[in-house]
């Protein structure tokens, strides 16, 4: 259908915008195009892959059992696809990307080596304009966000940083050469620190411990991290794999997170001690995230049953780490098992007990800056060549707030949302009309694995799309009543579980003037099953809560 033109404005260039060549965003274009629309893909990289593309430091690999993420089922995009491991490295998911975008042909949609600056709402004729870093304002009728809810790298302001004369750089921004290709950094004979113990950071030091000289971990919170369990995939197993893909989507469909686990129908305080423990061993020993997703029914619930579990893994770490001091540093006090993103590790532990490797405890003695030769803290020098920023990101929101989008009459997303986003499924907020936020804030496919998750989510926004264009709707947004209603019961349902004891990255924290913490969470804590549900009733009534004009 064509795009109406309103007055004193042409048809608008496109028909759709959709921000994000990552495996959300490539998938969105892809259907938009099958769907007749017009469309437009902007990317900030120079090539598809999102994560995949900007995250390319030494470890760095899914945590997702390989065949049950992407675009495996979706539309049978790629069943063909042959997977080297369990949990994929970064480089085959990228290869992966770039053959699900050779499959799906969307490239030709793309601009890439482009940034979205602006996006600007037209309410006289329902479209945005959007400003983009040549200077050029191409305009569309439907804006489509899929920047990512990890992509916007945090790098803290560390006094001094400028002077520092070695080499410092984000996980997630890691060195490339002139061609494009990344850099494979020598680490032997150097000395190396590494900031942050998040998934990032797990993942990427025991690698550097291999061949660095001197491995500094400057560690503020220590996170509980449980075996990733990676293992080659033979032919025999693909071709099991394969066999059984209708079944992985469907089963994927019906877990809370999409991964192929579900919890255990036991309560934690139910359970004798003995049968407890062997339970714990067996899910310590599966590869993935069993321990985590197919634990106890209560674990994020009951602080009795997750301390059952944060303890057994507690011992593990210190059966791990040799040295008993460094074990009970890497042990987490602040929060229950779980209730931050569980960092997936191969080796971890064990590469505290190497001569090589230093845990720097900067919650005891912080960073105080960085002088030209390395990280000062409050009781020590380190001397450093190199200082990899394992950081992490301005989670969910991050990627929104670095785009001045602004919606009727001027009014600018980051403020609407300065105490905390305020949306409707998470996938529009008032005041924006025709702008949707694929695996955005209060949105279920953010805190979920996102390949499948995403993807789902936007074959609803097509479908949305196409029942607003066959009844020659021009726009959507949420109505007062929908959106309070669903962010209300976002942080009802957060608040019911342990996860408000955490200060995660799907977590906005803010310190009140008598001192308090007050979180709010930033993604739906529902359960994707429920999730789509509520989408597909909503649907089902027509777009219920979405005022359609
Ligand atoms: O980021 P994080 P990440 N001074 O925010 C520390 C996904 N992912 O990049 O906890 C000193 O978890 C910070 O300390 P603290 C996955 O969803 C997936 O590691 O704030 N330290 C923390 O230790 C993951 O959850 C894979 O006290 C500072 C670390 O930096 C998400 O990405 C792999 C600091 C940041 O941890 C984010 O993980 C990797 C400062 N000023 C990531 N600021 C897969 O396997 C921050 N820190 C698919």
């Amino acid at each position: 259908m064509e795009a109406a033109a309103g007055p004193g404005f042409g048809a608008p260039d496109f028909d759709a915008i959709v921000i994000g060549a990552g495996v959300t965003g490539m998938y969105q274009t892809y259907l938009l195009d099958e769907a007749g629309l017009r469309v437009l893909g902007i990317e900030a990289g120079a090539d598809v892959g999102g994560t995949w593309y900007w995250n390319r430091y030494p470890g760095c690999r899914l945590d997702t059992e390989s065949y049950a993420y992407g675009y495996f089922a979706l539309k049978g995009i790629i069943p063909e696809w042959r997977w080297s491991e369990t949990f994929a490295g970064q480089p085959e998911m990228l290869r992966y990307a770039n053959y699900a975008a050779d499959k799906m042909d969307v490239r030709r949609h793309y601009r890439f080596n482009t940034r979205v600056e602006a996006a600007r709402y037209d309410d006289s004729n329902s479209c945005w304009q959007v400003t983009l870093d040549s200077g050029e304002i191409v305009s569309c009728r439907f804006l489509i966000s899929a920047t990512g809810p990890l992509s916007a790298s945090r790098m803290p302001d560390f006094a001094g940083l400028d002077s520092y004369k070695g080499q410092s750089f984000h996980s997630s921004r890691w060195p490339t050469n002139p061609d494009g290709s990344v850099q494979d950094i020598d680490f032997a004979g150097k000395r190396v620190g590494v900031i942050g113990t998040g998934a990032t950071g797990v993942q990427i030091i025991p690698i550097v411990a291999q061949s660095a000289q001197e491995l500094f971990v400057f560690q503020r919170t220590p996170n509980w991290c449980t075996p990733l369990g990676n293992s080659p995939l033979s032919d025999e197993d693909m071709a099991l794999i394969r066999s059984r893909y209708p079944t992985i989507l469907e089963y994927v469909k019906i877990t809370d997170t999409a991964f192929p686990y579900h919890r255990d129908t036991r309560k934690g305080t139910e359970v004798p001690a003995e049968e407890r423990e062997a339970f714990f061993e067996e899910l310590y020993d599966q590869p993935g995230y069993g321990i985590w997703l197919s634990g106890f029914r209560d674990l994020l619930l009951s602080k009795e049953s997750n301390k059952f579990l944060a303890d057994f893994v507690a011992k593990k770490i210190r059966q791990r780490v040799k040295d008993p001091a460094v074990a009970e540093k890497l042990i987490p006090t602040d929060h229950p098992f779980g209730t931050k993103r569980v960092p997936m590790e191969t080796n971890y532990y064990e590469a505290y007990n190497r001569d090589n490797v230093h845990l720097v405890d900067i919650r005891e003695a912080p960073i105080q800056g960085f002088e030209a030769g390395g990280i000062r803290t409050a009781d020590a020098f380190y001397d450093l060549d190199v200082v990899i920023f394992a950081t992490g990101f301005d989670a969910v929101t991050g990627s929104l707030d670095r785009i001045d989008i602004r919606g009727r009459n001027g009014l600018r997303l980051k403020d609407a949302w300065s105490e905390g986003p305020s949306t409707y499924l998470g996938v529009q907020a008032r005041g924006f009309p025709n702008f949707w936020t694929l695996v955005g804030p209060h949105n279920g496919s953010a805190f979920c694995n996102v390949g499948v998750c995403g993807g789902l989510q936007a074959e609803w926004v097509l479908r949305m799309i196409a029942y607003m264009q066959a009844r020659g709707l021009t726009s959507s947004e949420p109505s007062e009543r929908a959106e309070q209603r669903w962010t209300e019961e976002v942080y009802r349902d957060f608040s019911r579980t342990l996860l408000a004891e955490a200060n995660a990255w799907w977590v906005k924290t803010t310190e009140r003037p008598d001192g308090t913490i007050e979180r709010r969470t930033l993604v739906h804590v529902g359960g994707g099953p429920e999730y789509r549900k509520r989408c597909e009733q909503v649907a089902y009534k027509n777009y219920e809560g979405f005022e359609m004009a």
